[in-house]
């Protein structure tokens, strides 16, 4: 009689579309400082909202554009995950790629200090809390979904994460 209660976890969120790029080099990763707004002082991809009319890849190169001065021909789709915070109704929903060429050089911006880092030296403590549970994925190529709640913007209550084959 009620087929969609009780409901299914963020399924009376609304979605916010999100990218996240990560360049990658032979044993090391581009990082940015994030200088202002939401994630302020961690290192993190660059990236940011979709706006209207625009691909979800579209928005990906344009973010990494604006943020780190950098262009890129090939974006591989490395993860989707979607993160709720507790007491917010919106669900983030962010997708992640990888480049391993580049033009330019890193830039700092207004909202990031670019970076690169060591692969065995990446900043998890200064990092959003689920970053070190896929960026282990994301360096080895691997593809991975998941689902993070949170409490405020350090503490994760519940997740779930998986390899896939396809995105
Ligand atoms: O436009 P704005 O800077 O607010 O976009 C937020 C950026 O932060 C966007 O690139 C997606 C990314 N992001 C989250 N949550 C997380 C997270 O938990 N880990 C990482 N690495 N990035 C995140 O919104």
């Amino acid at each position: 009689m009620f087929p969609n209660f009780p409901p299914q976890t963020g399924a009376m969120l609304s979605p916010k579309l999100l990218t996240l790029v990560l360049v990658v080099q032979p044993g090391r990763v581009l990082l940015g400082m994030k200088k202002r707004g939401f994630g302020a002082g961690k290192w993190n991809g660059f990236g940011g909202k979709v706006q209207p009319g625009e691909t979800i890849e579209d928005a990906a190169r344009r973010e990494l554009q604006e943020e780190s001065g950098l262009t890129v021909d090939a974006l591989e789709k490395v993860g989707n995950i979607k993160f709720e915070f507790v007491g917010e109704t919106q669900l983030l929903d962010v997708h992640i790629f990888r480049a391993d060429t580049f033009n330019g050089d890193p830039a700092e911006s207004d909202e990031m200090r670019p970076q690169w880092f060591e692969c065995d030296q990446i900043p998890f403590s200064e990092m959003w809390a689920d970053d070190s549970m896929w960026f282990p994925l994301m360096l080895q190529k691997k593809k991975f979904v998941g689902y993070f709640k949170f409490q405020g913007h350090d503490v994760i209550l519940s997740h779930k994460l998986e390899e896939v084959e396809e995105l």
